[in-house]
């Protein structure tokens, strides 16, 4: 039986409602600290939990008879810098409880690492899988820490515990919470309502980003390879696309001619300038067979197929 933490979260959503295809609802525990009562009743088998309350957490995990746990509750990188120490304790000690309670029931354990493990002293394009990783950001430090607690667990403990660098993700079903790579999220709604966006990013900030669709598509592939395949301990690279502000809005404006693009640099300039525009993945493609499937106009097709749906046409 899996339990997926953080499942109202932006990867959790999507991860949940996967998972649950695959194995039956019945078989996919979601939970996050969110009371029942707040929560969609379509995320039904629900249990509230707070993943820092490490008793609770194991006495779940044994009455449910969990044999997986994909944790996803963590603060992202813009929010992270408002809180710095609150965030680390949520981001380390969560993962550390699930990682210790792995090792004692012989749990199977995926984690969301993140692009944000690199740093500005490291390769701007294509940065290799065992790179420089000095971040600068509190979530980035608590990816490196993350990794290297993974590793420690799967080496020491022999805990199956796996791991991607997700880049930027961009999703219509539940909102991203925080993160510096947002901005490619919001600008659709922005787009649908108002026909414009402001964007907190200059025009040529490229990052490395992926459809939701091509993430779980990803973190299931890799939970079903064969352990013996898996060469990477800390959290695979993996890429599938990389663009700037400016080329996304051109993208959209294909989609809605009146569409403008206006640009408002905040805090977040300084996160994403840290980090790199692509990443080297042929650890990935090799181990267990990575391979992207939506470049950036099927990427922006697919959502506004989606999301025209959702928002009322102006
Ligand atoms: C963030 N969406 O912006 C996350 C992600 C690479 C970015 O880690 O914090």
């Amino acid at each position: 039986k899996i339990l997926i933490i953080g499942a109202c979260g932006q990867i959790g959503t999507e991860l949940c409602a996967a998972l649950r295809k695959v194995n039956g609802a019945e078989n996919v525990l979601a939970s996050d600290v969110k009371l029942l009562n707040d929560t969609p009743f379509t995320i039904r088998p629900y249990v509230q939990l707070n993943v820092l309350d490490r008793h609770t957490l194991h006495t779940l995990i044994l009455k449910e008879k969990i044999t997986q746990v994909y944790h996803l509750a963590a603060t992202l990188s813009a929010t992270a810098e408002k809180h710095p120490l609150k965030s680390w304790d949520l981001n380390m000690q969560g993962l550390l409880n699930v990682l210790d309670i792995a090792k004692t029931d012989g749990l199977k354990v995926f984690w969301p690492s993140s692009i944000a493990v690199f740093g500005a002293n490291g390769p701007k394009a294509f940065s290799p899988q065992h790179a420089i990783t000095e971040p600068s950001t509190v979530y980035g430090i608590s990816k490196v820490a993350g990794e290297l607690w993974s590793k420690y667990y799967h080496d020491l403990y022999g805990v199956d515990v796996r791991s991607i660098r997700y880049p930027g993700l961009i999703s219509h079903s539940a909102p991203p919470g925080g993160g510096t790579t947002d901005y490619a999220v919001d600008i659709f709604y922005q787009a649908l309502r108002f026909r414009q966006y402001t964007c907190f990013l200059k025009p040529h900030t490229t990052l490395p980003m992926m459809y939701m669709e091509d993430a779980v598509r990803a973190t299931l592939q890799l939970m079903d390879a064969p352990a013996e395949r898996l060469t990477v301990r800390t959290g695979y690279n993996i890429h599938a696309l990389s663009f700037a502000p400016e080329q996304l809005a051109q993208e959209i404006g294909k989609h809605l001619p009146t569409f403008k693009m206006y640009y408002q640099p905040d805090a977040r300039q300084l996160i994403a300038e840290s980090w790199p525009a692509s990443v080297d993945d042929r650890y990935a493609r090799n181990d267990w067979g990575w391979q992207p499937q939506y470049d950036l106009s099927a990427m922006v097709t697919d959502m506004f197929k989606n999301l025209k749906q959702e928002i009322p046409q102006t």
